[in-house]
């Protein structure tokens, strides 16, 4: 029998590493083989789903929904679904949670770097900009981040490098069964 499909959602702040262990964890699974995997980034959902869209809790709302909607058929067909938006508030995550486990397995993984890690670094210059009031409602500046309580895993990126971050989520994968 073949396995139950799943969504790893990675959730956390603008440049802390999301998108980085998303496309690492993406390489390991694709290696294995067997399933096909899909990997549904931040900024090419906005690109290609949400180019509408803003930046306000609406708009935000909106856009996490269309890629728990998306999540959930793939993960109704048994494939496997990796999403990396900021995803900041709790209950739009809670939202696409069960949107997902009606149908297999769904992993939050808090991606937890710090805001000031991720302003030190400031990688597309963003934080600068919104310290300057140059991009208004920007996550952990001038907008919300409601961290996870209790995820189904935790990630540091400040002690631990990119492949182990996504290692740590293999590990978890394989103890829950699902590869
Ligand atoms: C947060 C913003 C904003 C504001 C533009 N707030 O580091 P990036 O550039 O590449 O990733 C961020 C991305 C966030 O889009 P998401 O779809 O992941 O957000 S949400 O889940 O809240 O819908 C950042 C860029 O867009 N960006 N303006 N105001 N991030």
């Amino acid at each position: 029998r073949s396995k139950q499909g799943f969504t790893v959602f990675f959730t956390g702040l603008s440049g802390s590493g999301k998108s980085t262990i998303a496309n690492a964890l993406m390489v390991k699974l694709m290696e294995m083989g067997g399933r096909p995997v899909t990997l549904l980034d931040g900024d090419v959902v906005r690109k290609h789903l949400s180019s509408e869209l803003g930046f306000s809790k609406e708009h935000r709302d909106i856009n996490i929904r269309r890629i728990g909607y998306v999540a959930s058929e793939i993960t109704k067909n048994g494939g496997i679904a990796i999403c990396a938006p900021i995803a900041p508030y709790t209950a739009t995550r809670r939202a696409v949670r069960e949107m997902i486990e009606a149908f297999g397995a769904f992993i939050e993984v808090h991606v937890a770097t710090s805001i000031e890690e991720c302003e030190k670094r400031d990688r597309k210059g963003l934080y600068k900009l919104a310290r300057e009031g140059k991009i208004k409602e920007f996550t952990g500046i001038s907008d919300p981040y409601e961290a996870p309580d209790a995820p189904e895993l935790r990630v540091d990126t400040e002690g631990t490098d990119v492949d182990y971050c996504a290692q740590q989520v293999i590990l978890k994968l394989e103890a829950m069964g699902l590869i």
